[in-house]
């Protein structure tokens, strides 16, 4: 089934936040923010800016009923801020007029006074002063430091990952309303509709029921709507609150970059012990996350980096630790993946450097280590289903790796200046979200008097096509047409309490509560149905909108049953709620089953390198995927491939930018580059490989959104050995993104 959203994409008529027809009496805000990264505000004056004709109002701290607090998981977050400033870009106040460029012309003349403190940009700067979000987390599994007497080889390195840009094509943005008795309703590009919800009670002082956020979808949002839809939405409704007029509020492209966090930097230092036949026996890691000036979701980013410190592979002696380093640069966020690429990148880079120091091949190291059945991760879960080597050897039979290795030998034996090299990258990603609680989800389904059908859930449709797999459920559980599902808005007064549509989870949560309500109403309908058929209710079936008996189908329609069911005064309408089984995880241990279950996958990535420019092409990325038994092969694919662009980007050519006081250098699609249609991957196949799915993913059909971008983590490690071809003296650094620049050095390093 296609993307039920293709028509309307395609044509232009599919709508967003910023399509919206707004009431006459809108307003439109614009967020001052601060100029400086840290300091003690000594003045702000609003005058000149006030006197702008059309200016309403500007918002500040003071006019706040509720509470100036928008952290989530620690409250050390102000909407705007007090007396401090501690990022560039920090909000510090809302001006509201009649148009954006009244808004804009006021923004300059706003004068503000900051006696400038001390500027923290980078992680160990932070943990050298002892600048923290929170206490560190450590995880551990047998002995590692006894183990290292053990080895006999052990070496040590330090590993740089650098931030990413969500870059969503449609910017943060929000419509807010007020309806009778202080009611508002805020139309947001969020992930999390309850998130603002809540957020938005808080800030304003009044109870969440008089809040209802409505979610169309999203132009994308790749983690960095998860928490940061948050306050700009709340700041329209706080100007809503005293106003009583719509307020619009859209971040246009500059300011977006400025303020928003981004994925966080991470700084390590690894040391690995390996035996003689490979086997990795000790692994130690020091992850120091760049956290930004504030909580948000650092964290669970922290904690989902200890998670995947591992990857794909065993070990048994396992010692990780992450700082979360309170720095000031925008507040850093959660970015597809969510910590897991940061630790997957460290330890393919421990691995690549003693294969490096052996002179032995990368991948002898990866094959002789990955897992197996029933090995246990260093927080406790047992690996089960585990289809590591099955796609590690599927991607190497299928795509006849010999082969490939061959043909790059040869081209670089009959080619001077370009280089070719190649790597495989194996995944094991773990699904749920690590915090339990946040496993749940419900569906609320109305069938109307004429046989259609309305499906309400709490996921956010951001172009995964989730609204497709939801339509695909209820249709496939009904038996009827996709013509009679609809997929309704997310509503925070049709489905209350939700957790963001993030973690790769979506899908699965909000599938399985469609699929319970669905067949709740189904064993209403089979009664109806028997009746009028006169048969036993075990015989009968819905299928293509009618009523079969047995296999045979009756002459009995779908809507007749429905018409009928009406009469008889039943239901017609379901909720249901889905909680994951079996996970649990116990934070004083640092052990449990967090996961439903693990994603895995093998990508073989080629790249050629221009031995002159030091620029390069992604040649091909072949990939053996664990979809499960995938319910949309289309979709999924495009999941994968979208992943895979995104990964290759962070690890090669998208680089962020703050100078020494904590201003954003890369601040425009001029200095920040993601890969375009000659940098994507020349191309790209992907293999499903044949498993029997999971009972905890939706229809089998496992979780897709996130784990194939860390596939693009080979890509940094096949540039490397194409350098390596080229210059003999070349000393491998692991300090992504591995830019053109940085080739080009490389090439050339003496
Ligand atoms: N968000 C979250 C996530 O709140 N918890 C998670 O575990 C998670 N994992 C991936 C992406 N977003
Ligand atoms: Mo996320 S990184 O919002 O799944």
């Amino acid at each position: 089934m296609k993307n039920i959203d293709s028509y309307t994409h395609v044509r232009g008529e599919s709508l967003f936040v910023d399509d919206m027809i707004l009431r006459q009496d809108a307003l439109f805000g614009l967020v001052f923010d601060s100029p400086k990264a840290h300091g003690k505000i000594l003045s702000v004056d609003y005058s000149n800016a006030e006197a702008v004709e059309g200016v309403i109002k500007i918002f500040t701290y003071r006019d706040i009923v509720g509470e100036n607090q928008i952290g989530g998981i620690i409250p050390d977050e102000p909407l705007w801020a007090e007396d401090e400033v501690h990022f560039c870009g920090q909000p510090i106040a809302f001006i509201v007029a009649e148009s954006d460029a009244i808004a804009k012309k006021a923004r300059v003349l706003i004068e503000i006074e900051i006696e400038e403190l001390q500027v923290i940009t980078t992680a160990k700067e932070a943990k050298e002063k002892g600048s923290f979000i929170n206490a560190p987390r450590s995880f551990n599994l047998g002995d590692s430091q006894k183990s290292f007497a053990s080895c006999d080889y052990v070496f040590e390195g330090e590993i740089f990952s650098n931030g990413q840009e969500h870059l969503y094509l449609e910017t943060q943005g929000c419509y807010v309303e007020p309806k009778e008795n202080g009611n508002i309703k805020i139309t947001s590009s969020t992930q999390g509709p309850t998130q603002v919800q809540k957020t938005a009670a808080k800030v304003l002082g009044i109870p969440m029921h008089k809040i209802e956020v409505d979610v169309i979808r999203l132009g994308g949002g790749f983690g960095g709507k998860e928490d940061q839809a948050t306050p700009w939405a709340v700041m329209a409704a706080v100007a809503v609150q005293h106003l009583n007029r719509p307020v619009k509020f859209m971040l246009n492209r500059h300011d977006d970059l400025r303020m928003t966090g981004k994925r966080h930097p991470y700084e390590s230092t690894f040391k690995i012990g390996l035996t003689k036949d490979l086997k990795i026996k000790a692994f130690e890691v020091e992850f120091l996350q760049n956290s930004g000036a504030a909580a948000d979701l650092s964290p669970a980013i922290a904690e989902r980096t200890l998670f995947h410190a591992t990857n794909s592979y065993f070990v048994p002696n396992v010692k990780t630790t992450v700082y979360s380093c309170k720095t000031n640069l925008p507040p850093n966020t959660a970015f597809r993946g969510f910590g897991g690429p940061q630790g997957m990148f460290v330890i393919e880079s421990a691995i690549a450097k003693a294969a490096d120091e052996l002179n032995i091949d990368k991948k002898e190291i990866q094959e002789a280590n990955l897992l197996e059945e029933n090995d246990e991760f260093s927080y406790g879960q047992i690996a089960t289903e585990v289809q590591a080597k099955k796609s590690w050897f599927d991607a190497k039979e299928k795509f006849e790796l010999e082969k490939l290795e061959k043909d790059i030998v040869d081209f670089n034996t009959d080619n001077q200046l370009f280089k070719k090299g190649i790597s495989l990258m194996p995944i094991a990603f773990g699904i749920s979200f690590t915090n339990t609680p946040m496993n749940h989800a419900r569906a609320l389904i109305h069938i109307y008097q004429d046989g259609s059908v309305g499906v309400s859930t709490g996921a956010v449709e951001m172009g995964q096509s989730v609204n497709t797999k939801m339509l695909q459920i209820a249709s496939e559980v009904l038996g009827i047409s996709s013509e009679k599902v609809k997929l309704e808005s997310t509503n925070t007064t049709r489905v209350a309490n939700t957790s963001p549509s993030a973690a790769s989870s979506t899908a699965d949560l909000n599938g399985k509560a469609v699929e319970m309500a669905c067949n709740s109403l189904l064993e209403r309908l089979i009664k109806v149905a028997s009746n009028i058929t006169a048969s036993k209710d075990k015989s009968i079936t819905f299928k293509d909108d009618c009523v079969f008996t047995g296999d045979k189908k009756s002459n009995i329609t779908w809507n007749e049953v429905i018409a009928e069911a009406m009469l008889q005064r039943i239901a017609l309408t379901e909720n249901a709620h889905y909680a994951t089984p079996i996970i649990h995880f116990d934070k004083s241990k640092e052990k449990g089953h967090p996961f439903a279950y693990h994603v895995y996958g093998t990508a073989i990535t080629t790249v050629t390198v221009d031995c002159l420019r030091g620029v390069y092409e992604v040649d091909a990325v072949k990939i053996v995927h664990d979809f499960g038994k995938s319910m949309n092969i289309g979709i999924d694919i495009g999941q994968v491939e979208g992943a895979l662009a995104q990964g290759i980007g962070w690890m090669t050519l998208e680089e962020i930018a703050y100078n020494k006081d904590g201003r954003l250098l890369s601040n425009a699609l001029s200095t920040y580059k993601i890969p375009d249609v000659f940098s994507a991957a020349k191309i790209v196949e992907v293999l499903p490989l044949e498993t029997d799915g999971h009972e905890l993913a939706i229809k089998k059909s496992k979780a897709v959104g996130e784990p194939p971008l860390m596939y693009g983590i080979g890509s940094y490690f096949a540039i490397q050995n194409a350098v390596k071809a080229f210059n003999k003296n070349y000393k491998p650094t692991y300090h992504s993104p591995f830019t053109p620049e940085k080739v080009l050095m490389g090439l050339y390093e003496k």
